[in-house]
């Protein structure tokens, strides 16, 4: 096992790595930025190195920085949690080039997951089902009209290297395609120096359910189930469950089985996140593949009982998944996650500053990831996610109950947060009654935004 790790991250995630090196004894290095200096992250690892100024790209994206840090410190591994430098393959390769274990799966997978239609190409050559549309990168506005012909629309055209939402167009009739596609392409060269584009069938409302793998060096990969993530706005998660409250237990088994064979083929390590669209039938549609362990963990660790950042570790030094999990996988209860972001609750504008008061909840089937603490300052250079609230219960309906009863004790006072935002969704009737799809939040601020004005 390592003696020592680096943690390249801020925040709640930089704290939950420091929590499972200290559960397996690992010495831990934080790095931060000037505007990070009296960060929790700081305070509880073992060492610090300041990096650079507060700027992301001049820190916490600053390859050199951060290599320079493990090098002084004499790390074996760096955790880069999620977002900054965490699916940049050539992080990872400078990390080999240095000796130094990254984390996370290999350079090179993490360059073909993050090219969209090779992970697609990848998946349906293993039996994964993926939508019907292009069979690579679209040569041009003929190919693509050729291709919507034949699938029929609406079609999505998507950028190759995009993901999360960037560079797609929704094409509805041939006369649009044209335009859309000289549009989306565009927008892909300037967002990621690439211009190219697939295609897809667009489905209209779906839910956005996605699967935890892990894999360790020994050619063994395990299926953690599923988490149901339909509640969005703007491709931000708002809202995160495990399990789906309507996969069927048939489709979640031939889904894993699937997967733990496809991903063993494609030589996969540590963890990852599988994304399927769910179509009004039931059936899931592959989309693609998150190369790091996501904000939204916790629901399914809530539910399986395995610390997944202590599993990416153990596997990262080597070891191997049945001495890590001691028996199979087993599901109990439920789990939801309540996003608590640094944001007004109704406009959604960004809300950084000083913490004045501070009540975390706790208590039975509660947990909360957070890096926050009272008369602490929420810079305003980075992501707007303060804490993690998570509930666990026998069921669905307890664990919204026990999430209503922590919402309530939660005060944040100087900032703005979600939480208001929270309360008002888990006593929506359509959300206890699981009605969710990527549409349910423009379609709750509607309706709520009407009962304001009709009063
Ligand atoms: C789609 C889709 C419908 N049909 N692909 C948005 C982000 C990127 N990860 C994929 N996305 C979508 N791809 C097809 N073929 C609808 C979306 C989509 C979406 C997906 C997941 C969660 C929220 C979303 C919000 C709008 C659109």
């Amino acid at each position: 096992m390592f003696k020592k790790i680096l943690i390249a991250n801020r925040g709640e995630i930089a704290l939950r790595v420091i929590c499972a090196c200290k559960d397996l004894g690992i010495r831990t290095v934080a790095v931060y930025s000037e505007a990070d200096r009296y960060s929790l992250h700081v305070r509880f690892a073992d060492e610090a190195v300041c990096i650079g100024p507060a700027k992301s790209a001049l820190s916490y994206l600053h390859i050199p920085a951060v290599i320079s840090a493990a090098e002084i410190t004499n790390v074996e591994a760096i955790h880069p949690g999620y977002g900054f430098l965490s699916e940049n393959a050539d992080f990872a390769e400078v990390c080999r080039a240095s000796q130094i274990v990254f984390i996370g799966p290999t350079p090179e997978v993490t360059r073909m997951m993050g090219l969209k239609q090779q992970a697609r190409s990848a998946m349906k050559a293993h039996g994964v089902p993926i939508l019907p549309g292009s069979e690579g990168i679209l040569s041009g506005v003929d190919e693509a009209l050729d291709v919507a012909g034949q699938i029929g629309y609406p079609v999505i055209l998507k950028a190759s290297a995009g993901g999360g939402g960037r560079g797609m167009r929704v094409v509805r009739a041939a006369e649009e395609l044209p335009n859309a596609f000289n549009q989306a392409q565009q927008e892909a060269e300037g967002a990621f120096s690439c211009p190219d584009l697939y295609c897809e069938k667009f489905i209209e409302r779906p839910r956005h359910i996605e699967f935890q793998m892990v894999a360790d060096h020994h050619g063994n990969v395990e299926i953690f189930g599923e988490r149901e993530c339909s509640v969005q706005r703007r491709h931000q998660k708002l809202i995160e469950e495990a399990p789906s409250p309507v996969l069927s237990a048939e489709v979640r088994e031939r889904t894993m089985a699937v997967l733990k064979k496809a991903f063993a083929a494609i030589g996969y390590r540590n963890a990852g996140t599988v994304e399927f669209l769910m179509d009004t039938d039931g059936s899931l549609h592959f989309i693609e593949v998150n190369a790091r362990i996501q904000v939204e963990h916790p629901v399914t660790e809530c539910i399986t009982g395995v610390d997944l950042v202590k599993a990416q570790i153990r596997v990262a030094a080597g070891e191997k998944m049945p001495d890590i999990l001691g028996g199979p996988v087993t599901f109990r209860g439920h789990s939801i996650e309540c996003r608590i972001n640094a944001e007004h609750p109704e406009t959604f504008a960004p809300s950084p500053g000083r913490i004045q008061a501070l009540n975390l909840p706790g208590g039975i089937g509660i947990r909360v990831d957070t890096a926050a603490y009272q008369e602490g300052v929420i810079p305003p250079y980075y992501d707007s996610l303060i804490a993690k609230l998570i509930s666990y219960g026998q069921d669905r309906t307890e664990a919204i109950a026990r999430m209503q009863r922590a919402l309530d004790l939660f005060v944040v006072e100087g900032i703005h947060t979600s939480i208001p935002l929270h309360q008002r969704i888990l006593s929506d009737p359509a959300f206890i009654n699981a009605e969710i799809d990527t549409h349910y939040i423009q379609r709750f601020l509607e309706k709520t935004k009407k009962a304001v004005v009709e009063d």
